[in-house]
């Protein structure tokens, strides 16, 4: 059998252009290296000549992208000695911290919105052992008390505001240009606090420069935390397209929301962290904004676990439900290579998928022939 170094994480991956140093003590559960699926149904049933890949970074280890900067901001806050780490979330960065929190055998204190994160990341986080503060507020509310208890209390905060973050997670566009062999024409991204967003460019731009410093892009948002290494050329950079939920789309309203709501509570957002970061990504990339109603991220969420076998949670569909609105009206013009990233796993929500479920379930007798019968009369012929 031949032998196959372990993967052992995105950081050991990517070390060299990543803020490590050799002595680094990695807090890793092995995060990064998610699948780049090709859609294969989907560009069929629309009629339209376009390749849609999907990154599937539900398949990280907590079930979402969070992960890949949780792994660089934990590592940091323990190399900087640090006991505690606090966010406030959503839901999928609680489950991410709580989560690395403990395979460094340091303390996450989590702050969510009552009632408004889905379960199974609720249950992330308390199973964990996180701290779990439910506050009687939304995310925004809940962020900025993050950052002024962080200013009394020895608390490392792991929102995106903490630039290690970003680093990390800038290393899904290494990935999607490692296996492409170029950045896609159009990148597609949820956009909450808009951080992912701006940590895929850094990615792209470091890629596509080949003078061993910066662009002054990547520059631009790095923070000076990054390493680039210089050497790896890509020719191009993808236009980066941020979608948002109606209910909660301050970069379409162009100003803060106060009150957002949405069925993806993920990105049930109204005051995002990297807001001029994000605008900047946009015009740089040559991107847009849009934002997609609940009924049509549900729809596309349900597109794609029915036609595709991929399971993602709401908020992770509005990519792909902004970049079917775009490419059919022609924005994304036919011959584009396109990534949609989704963001997190589908079994993160089991109550939305439930509900929204039309799939035909029977409830029968234990025997032969009601079996049989409920086999004939659902029978797709
Ligand atoms: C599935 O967990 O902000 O634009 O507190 O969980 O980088 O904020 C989650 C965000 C998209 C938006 N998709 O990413 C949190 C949190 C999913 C998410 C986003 C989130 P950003």
């Amino acid at each position: 059998m031949p032998f196959r170094p372990r993967y052992t994480g995105l950081i050991e991956r990517y070390r060299d252009r990543l803020p490590v140093n050799d002595d680094t003590r990695l807090i890793s559960l092995g995060e990064g290296n998610t699948p780049l699926l090709k859609l294969n149904n989907i560009p069929k049933i629309i009629g339209k000549d376009v390749d849609i890949y999907v990154k599937y970074e539900g398949l990280n280890p907590t079930g979402s992208f969070k992960d890949r900067g949780m792994t660089m901001a934990v590592t940091k806050a323990v190399e900087e000695g640090s006991k505690a780490i606090i966010c406030a979330s959503t839901g999928n960065t609680s489950a991410a911290a709580a989560a690395y929190a403990a395979r460094a055998g340091i303390t996450a204190f989590v702050l969510i919105p009552d009632g408004k994160i889905a379960l199974g990341k609720l249950a992330q986080a308390m199973m964990h052992g996180a701290t779990v503060i439910q506050i009687k507020g939304n995310f925004d509310e809940g962020m900025q008390l993050v950052k002024d208890v962080a200013k009394e209390a020895p608390v490392t905060i792991v929102n995106s505001i903490n630039p290690y973050r970003l680093q990390g997670q800038k290393t899904a566009a290494f990935e999607i240009v490692e296996e492409l062999g170029r950045a896609p024409d159009y990148h597609c991204l949820p956009v909450g606090n808009a951080g992912n967003i701006t940590a895929h460019w850094i990615g792209y731009c470091e890629y596509s420069s080949n003078s061993g410093e910066h662009v002054t892009a990547a520059c631009a948002h790095c923070d000076g935390h990054c390493k680039y290494a210089g050497g790896a050329i890509v020719g191009n950079r993808p236009k980066m397209v941020g979608y948002q939920a109606a209910g909660s789309a301050p970069f379409m309203r162009g100003e803060m929301v106060d009150d957002p709501d949405t069925v993806a509570t993920a990105i049930r957002i109204g005051h995002p962290q990297s807001w001029e970061k994000a605008w900047l990504v946009k015009e740089e990339s040559g991107g847009w904004f849009d934002e997609c109603d609940d009924d049509t991220i549900l729809a596309a969420q349900k597109l794609l676990a029915e036609q595709e076998g991929i399971f993602c949670e709401p908020a992770s569909a509005t990519s792909l439900a902004g970049a079917l609105n775009d490419i059919a009206s022609g924005k994304i013009p036919e011959g584009s290579t396109i990534v949609c990233t989704l963001t997190g796993h589908g079994l993160k929500d089991p109550d939305i998928a439930i509900q929204q479920s039309t799939a035909p379930m029977v409830t029968v007798d234990a025997t032969l022939d009601a079996v049989r019968d409920a086999i004939v009369s659902n029978m797709v012929s």
